[in-house]
């Protein structure tokens, strides 16, 4: 299947403009808008979406077509949101989209806008996103021109306007309840769920949150029809991914490839293999929120269910690899530290604990560890994970808990030795 497979999402890019409408539209884009608006009801786009078995591709790869089909059908305004606050340690696929193939994201969006009845349609892109920022602007101006967004689409009765709404650079604002918030002019803070956007999102009004990549994969679906989706890659799973990888690799990038393929092919051939004499220590498959994997791990199917039971999860598909010359105890720390300072504040477990973590963990680092440390760090996930109003928390946690596990002689020998045992080993 792998080697057979044709780029979806990402073909073209690197060969031609295709941020160009004409360029874009020589591909066959905006196509499948032209079929959903003059041959297709809402309800037929929402079919396909759903036989599709499409999965969401901002982390926790929930049915899209289900999703869609919870607003429910009272009358009151209906809002598309497309998340494209791209922050997951290791993750940089939406961006590649943004910025290089905007128009099929645009596609997207009105697809899916199209589908659920959208009375508008907003982006909210990481602030940080400057050059997306501007590729989107043009690319959008140029398809209201040719009547691909904005009044009566293409001539129908359709009408959705897009908007683009830039944030201003926080991680928690990728959680669909603080991204929101955020939109609406509040601070970036999450709230416990249910009520889910689907009931009460923007302005307290049926809300769809999809991650940009999973709306990129809508116009495909609508010209190439949902069996042909569903055929691609892992059963429950199917449909293209691209795989971000970084890290110890000789060809760190952006990789499409079909889900379910073996994280062993992604890295060693599509991402070039480590450096002669290498070897793999630990692989984060989902982003730097993911439990890690380890050599023993070479041939997990890259697809949700599969690298779950794995003990991971698949989440953005930020593949970030460390090799024999990584220290783990280090790694743990700038990951500790990063979640600590993203937090919101709002519940005390997230906080503190991720402070308190991301403290020890310095101390151990900078050679001031002490014995008692290790029971510390072993007892920080239970107390965090899972007693937070949003996923923050259990994401600050996933590399401690996961490397104190294969890792805590390591650890230990840091403590100890006061400096890292990688330095008895590494050339
Ligand atoms: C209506 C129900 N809607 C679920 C909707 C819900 C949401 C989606 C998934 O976390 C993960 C997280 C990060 N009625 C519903 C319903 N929904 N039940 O379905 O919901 P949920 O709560 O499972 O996940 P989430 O809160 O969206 C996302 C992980 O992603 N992550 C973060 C990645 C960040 C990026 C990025 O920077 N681009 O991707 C990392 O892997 O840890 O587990 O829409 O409303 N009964
Ligand atoms: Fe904020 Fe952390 Fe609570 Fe999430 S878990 S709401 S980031 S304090």
């Amino acid at each position: 299947m792998a080697g057979a497979f044709e780029p979806i999402l990402t073909a073209g890019i690197g060969r031609m403009a295709l941020e160009r409408i004409e360029v874009y539209e020589s591909q066959g884009g905006y196509e499948a808008l032209r079929k959903a608006v003059r041959q297709m009801t809402p309800q037929a786009v929402q079919k396909e979406v759903t036989d599709s078995n499409l999965r969401g591709r901002g982390g926790a790869g929930f049915p899209t077509g289900r999703k869609w089909s919870f607003l429910p059908d009272d009358g009151r305004p209906r809002y598309l949101v497309c998340n494209a606050d791209e922050s997951e340690p290791g993750t940089f696929k939406d961006r590649l989209l943004l910025e290089r193939n905007p128009h099929l994201v645009i596609e997207g969006i009105m697809l899916a806008g199209y589908a659920i009845g959208a009375a508008r349609a907003f982006v909210y892109l990481r602030g940080e996103f400057r050059q997306a920022y501007e590729v989107l602007q043009r690319a959008l101006a140029e398809a209201r021109r040719r009547s691909y967004v904005g009044d009566r689409v293409l001539g129908s009765d359709f009408s959705l306007e897009i908007v683009v709404h830039r944030g201003a650079g926080a991680y928690i604002c990728g959680e669909e309840t603080g991204l929101l918030s955020s939109l609406q002019g509040g601070r970036g803070e999450p709230r416990l769920k249910p009520p889910f956007p689907a009931t009460a999102g923007l302005y307290g009004q049926p809300t769809v949150v999809n991650n940009v990549e999973t709306l990129a994969c809508v116009p495909s679906i609508v010209s190439r029809g949902a069996r042909w989706f569903a055929s691609i890659g892992s059963p429950k799973s199917p449909g293209p991914k691209i795989f971000s990888v970084s890290g110890r690799v000789r060809r760190p990038g952006n990789y499409e490839l079909p889900l379910g393929t073996p994280l062993r092919e992604i890295l060693f051939e599509h991402a070039g293999g480590l450096e002669p004499g290498r070897r793999i220590k630990a692989v984060q498959p989902g982003g730097g929120s993911s439990a890690i994997l380890t050599e023993a791990h070479l041939d997990v199917a890259m697809d949700f269910d599969s690298v779950a039971q794995a003990g991971s999860m698949l989440g953005s598909a930020g593949v970030i690899v460390l090799d024999d010359r990584d220290c783990i105890v280090e790694a743990a720390q700038v990951l500790a530290e990063f979640y600590a300072h993203e937090s919101c504040g709002q519940c005390t477990p997230c906080r503190e604990g991720l402070h308190w973590a991301a403290r020890v963990l310095r101390r151990i680092v900078a050679g001031g560890g002490r014995p008692e440390d290790i029971e510390v760090l072993q007892s920080l996930p239970s107390r965090i994970a899972g007693r937070t109003i949003c996923p923050l928390a259990d994401a600050g946690v996933g590399f401690l808990s996961s490397s104190l596990k294969y890792f805590v002689d390591e650890y230990r020998a840091h403590v100890t030795l006061g400096r890292c045992v990688r330095e008895a080993y590494v050339a």
